[in-house]
């Protein structure tokens, strides 16, 4: 090669980079986006940023939670983009290719929970008021990617994102999922597996319903039958199982790493069967009753003059607030119809006191209301009106699970093959068509402090079960909880969630193909 050539080759490779590093970037349309639930604002600005092996994660300041996070997207690009993103600190300004996380002061509005997330082609720019709204606002990022970012393994594209700008903070504080883990026993693999699917849409409480007649599945070392013997079955008769102490808290520390609150659930006086089986000395005649595997309801009472009742109380609270970091404890107080309304409320008395003795706020299904409920005990509204307005008039807040909008055990219509259908058919519909500040008429959006979805399991065996029932009726939900009644409609929802459906494929979340949706006519380009 002459050296004409060789510099003409040169200055030709440089001229192809340059050009090339001159492209700009696709034109995108934010707004095209499938974002669930919906933000309180968002502006397109046309552009794109791409991602790449080089992008780094940047974390403003020198908070460790904050790195940590940034930790934790990183480790969610990884698996479908192949890039092992580079996290570190910085106090520079902003430079291009790189996703900042910041902590900053944002107008009170957005609480602890709302973020900022700025897209430009040059950068991503989270901004919150706390590490909490950091994690939100990367949820919402993830949503901004293709739907192929969720896939566990390598995926061979680009990774173009639309530019703009969101802002967005929640409408209720309380966003809730609550598991019953009783009548059918879910591994605690399962229970994080849920709540990985429940943080993608913002909720902030999984409630777990830990003991009922059929089971008592959280270890109490004061009292160890409990979980040996009353532990050892479920409905229809499979063997059970329960949570060791060590396993709870595992659970409670991958909730909070996702921002999630657990909330154990001791439901008494009723729903106590596998305790009184358990323990005779719980039973007023000192007889243990046997193991029910059955899904009748409103059979059991805890014994509520003796004596041991109230120890055997107090050690189940102690142990379980010690391992417990959330505010809440829940003492159920549902259907208890074998306790007289003259033992019920006095019983419901010293239980508030108790759980409060141990440093925990009361929780308890909207029966509670008949007895001395303090204004810091919360009502779960669950279908009784009158009770709801019975709590509010003793200044009490409430959480709504209105059955006939919130049970995910709800059959879905007539030829759905699992759950009851006592409370009625819940297509997606009814799930999503409400809002909580006119639901109980004379209860008003201040009375409430957010909304929970439950999921009894009689008919619920296994995950793939758990997510047909919960999905997509739960990200519904998750978007009444969070985003503005104003901004919610039910035609607009409709084809999000037909949109999002291929996201859900790719991460094999088992949803239920309602007939409401046409599903099929999918032609999403993510
Ligand atoms: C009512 S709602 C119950 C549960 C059942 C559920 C089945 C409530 C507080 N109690 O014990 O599992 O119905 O749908």
């Amino acid at each position: 090669m002459t050296l004409k050539k060789y510099l003409n080759t040169i200055v030709i490779f440089f001229l192809v980079a340059l050009l090339t590093s001159c492209k700009e970037n696709p034109k995108m349309n934010l707004l095209d986006e499938v974002l669930l639930p919906k933000p309180v604002l968002v502006k397109a600005t046309g552009s794109s940023f791409e991602l790449k092996n080089d992008t780094k994660i940047l974390i403003k300041g020198d908070s460790e939670e904050l790195f940590q996070m940034g930790k934790y997207l990183a480790n969610l690009l990884k698996p479908a983009t192949g890039f092992d993103l580079e996290v570190k600190a910085t106090s520079k300004k902003t430079i291009s290719n790189s996703i900042y996380l910041m902590l900053t002061k944002l107008e009170s509005n957005y609480g602890e929970e709302g973020y900022q997330l700025n897209i430009t082609d040059k950068n991503i720019i989270i901004k919150a008021n706390s590490v909490k709204g950091v994690f939100r606002g990367i949820q919402t990022l993830r949503q901004v990617f293709p739907s192929e970012i969720e896939a566990s393994n390598l995926q061979n594209r680009k990774w173009f994102i639309a530019s703009g700008e969101i802002y967005d903070y929640p409408q209720f504080t309380y966003r809730g999922a609550m598991l019953d883990v009783t009548r059918h026993f879910f591994k605690k693999e399962d229970v994080k597996k849920y709540i990985d699917m429940i943080a993608m849409y913002k909720l902030n409480v999984l409630h777990l319903h830990l003991s009922d007649d059929q089971g008592w599945r959280i270890e109490i070392k004061s009292w160890p039958n409990l979980t040996t013997y009353g532990g050892s079955t479920e409905v229809g008769g499979g063997k059970g199982g329960f949570y060791t102490q060590e396993d709870y808290k595992e659970i409670v520390k991958y909730a909070q790493e996702r921002y999630i609150t657990i909330i154990p659930e001791i439901d008494m006086p009723g729903h106590t069967n596998a305790a009184l089986a358990s323990y005779p000395e719980l039973n007023c005649d000192g007889k243990a009753t046997k193991l029910y595997t059955g899904m009748k309801v409103g059979f059991s009472t805890l014994c509520t003059h003796k004596k041991i009742t109230y120890q055997f109380i107090d050690d189940v609270i102690r142990e379980l607030a010690a391992i417990t970091p959330g505010p809440y404890f829940h003492i159920g107080g549902d259907e208890s119809h074998s306790t007289k309304i003259e033992d019920y409320i006095p019983f419901i008395n010293k239980v508030q006191e108790l759980v409060i003795a141990h440093g925990k706020q009361v929780i308890g299904w909207d029966e509670i209301v008949s007895a001395t409920i303090k204004p810091t005990t919360l009502v779960q509204y669950w279908g009784r009106p009158k009770n709801a307005l019975k709590g509010v008039s003793k200044n009490a807040k409430i959480i709504l699970s209105p059955s006939d909008r919130t049970y995910l055990d709800m059959k879905y219509d007539s030829i759905t093959k699992l759950g009851l259908k006592w409370a009625g058919y819940v297509d997606l519909d009814k799930a999503y068509n409400w809002s909580p500040s006119t639901l109980i008429p004379g209860i008003s959006k201040e009375d409430i402090l957010g909304i929970e979805s439950p999921l009894w399991t009689e008919t619920v065996t296994n995950m793939e079960e758990v997510e047909f029932m919960a999905f997509p009726r739960i990200i519904g939900h998750a978007e009444i909880g969070w985003t503005p009644d104003s901004l919610r409609v039910w035609d607009d929802y409709k084809m999000r969630l037909k949109k999002h459906a291929k996201r859900l494929k790719i991460m094999k979340i088992n949803f239920y193909p309602s007939v409401l949706i046409d599903w099929n006519e999918s032609k999403s380009k993510k």
